[in-house]
C-alpha cells in the first residue's frame, strides 16, 4: 500500500503551496512533488519542522525536526536533521516547482513526518556549511515565509 500525504502550505504574505508526498513502503524514498508560488525569485530553505502546531503561525513549528539529535546540513549529507529538505529555487515568476526525492523523511513509523509542518524560507540554506553556528542549527534560512502541517490524503500525484 503506498502511502500518501499532503502540505497546504500558507503564512502572513503572498506565499502559498501544496506538497504531495508519496512512499512506497518503509524503508523507500519518500517522493515531493508540488508547487509553491508567491516567493522571490532564487534559493529557499525548505524543512521540516518538528511540530504540527501553528497556534502562533509558523514559529509554533518549532525547530527542524531532528529525532537523531545530529546538526543541520543538506539533503545528500550523511549528518543532518530529517527534516532537512535542502532549498527549493523559484524562478523570475515566483514559482517553485518541487521534485525531490529523499531518503530520510518517511511516512511510515515512529518517525513519521506526518502531523508535523513543513516551511519554506525567506533566504537560502547554507546547508550547514555557512561557519557559524546557526548554520549548523537552521542553515541562516531567515524567516518562514509559509507553512502547513503534513496530512494523511488518498490523493495521486
Ligand atoms: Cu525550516
Ligand atoms: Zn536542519
Amino acid at each position: 500500500m503506498v502511502k500518501k500525504a499532503v502540505c497546504v502550505l500558507k503564512g502572513t504574505g503572498e506565499v502559498t503551496g501544496t506538497v504531495y508526498f508519496e512512499q512506497e513502503n518503509d524503508g523507500s524514498p519518500v517522493k515531493l512533488s508540488g508547487e509553491i508560488t508567491g516567493l522571490t525569485p532564487g534559493k529557499h530553505g525548505f524543512h521540516v519542522h518538528a511540530f504540527g502546531d501553528n497556534t502562533n503561525g509558523c514559529i509554533s513549528a518549532g525547530p527542524h525536526f531532528n529525532p537523531h539529535d545530529k546538526t543541520h546540513g543538506g539533503p545528500t549529507d550523511g549528518v543532518r536533521h530529517v527534516g532537512d529538505l535542502g532549498n527549493v529555487i523559484a524562478g523570475d515568476s515566483g514559482v517553485a516547482k518541487i521534485d525531490i526525492v529523499d531518503e530520510m523523511v518517511t511516512l511510515l513509523g515512529e518517525h513519521s513526518v506526518i502531523g508535523r509542518t513543513m516551511v519554506i524560507h525567506e533566504k537560502e540554506d547554507d546547508l550547514g556549511k555557512g561557519g557559524n553556528d546557526e548554520s549548523l542549527k537552521t542553515g541562516n534560512a531567515g524567516g518562514r515565509l509559509a507553512c502547513g502541517v503534513i496530512g494523511i490524503t488518498e490523493v495521486q500525484l
